[in-house]
Order: C-alpha cells, then structure tokens, then sequence
C-alpha cells in the first residue's frame, strides 16, 4: 500500500492495548526498584493508560490481570475507564501464583487443585461479562521439572477438558486466547510450549478459541513471522503480546531489541489484512518498566509498533509481487529494506496533528505536568505490584 491517504487511515483504525501490571511496579527475581507516583488501586492504573491513550490516539483499551486487578465492581471500573476514555481489554487469567499450583493449575494430578483452578478460569468469563470484554487470555506455567516427574499425554488430557469447560462457558462474542511459552517456570516440559500445542487445542474447541503469540515466548532465532504468517493463513491469530527479548522472556519495550523483527511482523499482518480491529487480532502489550518510568515508557512502545506498522504499510506491495514473480531475489529484497528505512517519523507526527494531538507524544506527556501530579497524590497505600 502506497497511498498515503490509505496509509493514514490504516493507522488511524489501529488499536493497541495496554497491559494494567506495566503501570505497577515490577522488577526481576532479584530486586523490585519502586518508583514514585505509581498506581494503588486498578482504577489509578487505568487513569494511567489513559494518559498514553491521550498523547497517542491509538491505545483505547487496558487488560487486566485477575487477581492483580480484582475489584468488588468490576462495571465500576468499566465505568471508570470509560470516564477516562478508554476501555477494560482483555482478561488476562492467573494460576500460577498460588501455593496450590506448585504441580501445575488445570495440568496438576489433584482432580481438587485443577477444580479450583478451573473456577477461577470459569471467574473470569463473569469478569469479562460485568466489563464488556471480549477476551480472555490463558496462559499455564503448567509444566514439569523432571523426567518422570508426571505423565505428559495425561497432562494434556487434562489441560483438554478444563478449556473445553471454559470455552463452553464463553458468552456470544467472547473469544478464548491460549498463549504459549518455550519455558519457564517449568524446565523440562511445559504444557503448552508452542504454537502448534496451543492451535491443536484451539481446533479442538472452536472457531473462538485462539492463539496468542507473545514475541518473548520463543526459542532465540526463531522466524516468529513464519508462525505469524501460518497461523492468519489458519485463522487462528487471537492476538500479540508485544515486548521484546535478549535472552528470555525479558519483557522489554517493543521494537527495542530487534525493530526489524516487529516490522517483519507487522508486513505478514497487513498482507494478510489483519491490521483493522474488524480482522480480530488483538495487538497487546506484555512489558513490565523495571528501571525506566512507565507512562513514558508505555507511549515508546505504542509508537514503536505503529512505526513499524507505518513501514509495513509502505511496502510497494506491487513491485514486491513482481519482484517475486520474476525470482528476482535483491530486487525483492530491496523492495521489504526500502520501506524498512524510511523515516516515518514525519508521516507519523502529521497523522497526530490530523487527530488533535502533539507531534511528539512523550515530551507532551512530560510537559503535560501529570507524571509530577501522580507523585505528589499517591502518598498513602501500597503501590501496585506482581501478586498485588
Ligand atoms: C507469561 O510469561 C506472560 O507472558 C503471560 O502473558 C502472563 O499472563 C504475563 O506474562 C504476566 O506478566
Ligand atoms: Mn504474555
């Protein structure tokens, strides 16, 4: 696509989500640095994606992370992020931070721990219910640690039958996203390591259950645009839990560790046209600010995807074509690294003027005096965090 006007409207429809924990203080198994100013309660987080929201134009919507966002009133908190205008996103599950599941949650060999993990699942759905989502993400630490440890083909059995409850329990609209993970917590095996365990699953059920695809979840060197580009082609893309990875699952900013991966990314999603929130792929961020501030931090990866997005938009998808077609290897080559290189800070800094907004989003947010405000009210309480 190369009518800039097509370009502009492409990535005015784009819609990115925000995770609620990226707001909370985070840190790694050996320290958790607290910053000030961050939110206490999931009403202040969602306050806060809506800062990004407002500098950016294209973050309309917040996940939330149960039990780290549980609320007595969740159709309060929808009321609430509406009245900040944005909306509650994707209800992300957690069944891996109980003593219970120290054997695995819906895999785990007690019949009373997988019931309790179930529920919780099942709890979820009625959350998405009071708040209007469409989306519940599932991911399992599920796994073993050692050979022998518990039966592999028992474990997937039993992984089945919970997610065949919950995708019976999904209401019209609502859809279910199995995220995979290569490793860790558990180091042996894990119960859903890859993709195509997670789209086996997701045939089983249904043409509403998914796979979702968190850029940090993989193996290094794998081509994750091979994965991006089969699973459209199957239509089983439920979405992206954007960040990005040296090493592991590092949860750094997107697009900061290898922006020629997200836009290889992005060009398999707009050939497929998958780009519009119509196609149903949920672009969601997975990132904790460990060290730098969070707001800003969260406005760097926004504009990291759609920069990425701009440039998949310019590829000369015709010249591509015919490149290809001719077998004319640099030529096409040239084409993809063409519009890899263009600037589309320009282009990107006039679509925000089109939409009312500052050019540049982050020196507006730290203009904009909030990040001192939050510091100076949020005195009392305990700051948000992983568990809290
Ligand atoms: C697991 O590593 C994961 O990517 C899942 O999406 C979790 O819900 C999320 O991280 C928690 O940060
Ligand atoms: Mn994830």
């Amino acid at each position: 696509m190369r009518d800039l006007t097509a370009v502009k409207d492409a990535l005015k429809n784009h819609q990115i989500e925000l995770p609620s924990w990226a707001f909370g203080n985070s840190g790694t198994r050996f320290k958790v640095f607290g910053q000030p100013g961050v939110p206490r309660t999931p009403y202040e987080k969602a306050s806060d994606a809506a800062q990004v929201h407002a500098y950016t134009g294209v973050a309309p919507s917040m996940a939330v992370h149960i039990p780290w966002d549980k609320v007595d009133d969740y159709e309060a908190l929808a009321v609430h992020a509406k009245n900040n205008g944005i909306r509650i996103g994707t209800v992300n599950s957690n069944v891996f931070q109980d003593d219970d599941y120290k054997l695995g949650s819906v895999c785990n060999p007690d019949p009373r721990v997988r019931r309790k993990a179930l529920a919780h699942l099942l709890d979820c759905v009625d959350i998405m219910d009071a708040t209007g989502s469409r989306d519940l993400k599932l991911w399992f630490a599920d796994g073993t640690n050692y050979p022998g440890q518990d039966d592999i083909s028992a474990r997937q059995d039993r992984l089945a039958e919970a997610l065949a409850a919950v995708y019976g329990r999904l209401g019209p609209g609502q859809r279910m996203l199995l995220e995979y993970k290569l490793f860790e917590p558990s180091f042996y095996t894990t119960d859903v390591p890859d993709w195509g365990t997670s789209l086996l699953h997701c045939q089983a059920l249904g043409p509403r259950a998914m796979v979702v695809v968190d850029t940090g979840h993989h193996a290094p060197g794998v081509n994750i645009e091979f994965i991006v580009a089969l699973l459209l082609k199957a239509g089983r893309l439920g979405g992206f839990d954007f960040n990005s990875r040296f090493y592991a699952d590092d949860d750094l900013m997107v697009g900061a560790a290898d922006p020629f991966q997200l836009f290889r990314i992005t060009h398999e999603v707009v050939k497929a046209g998958a780009l519009a929130p119509a196609a149903g792929v949920a672009y969601m961020l997975d990132q904790c600010h460990n060290i730098e501030p969070k707001i800003p931090a969260q406005i760097r990866s926004v504009m990291n995807v759609q920069e990425a997005t701009a440039k998949a938009l310019l590829v000369d998808t015709g010249a591509l074509g015919e490149a290809q077609r001719a077998g004319d290897v640099l030529g096409a080559n040239a084409v993809l690294m063409d519009a890899y290189n263009t600037d589309v800070r320009p282009l990107l800094a006039g679509l925000r003027e089109e939409l009312g907004l500052a050019p540049d989003p982050v020196s507006a947010y730290l203009a904009s005096g909030y990040g001192e405000k939050i510091i100076s009210e949020r005195t009392g309480g305990s700051p948000a965090g992983w568990g809290a």
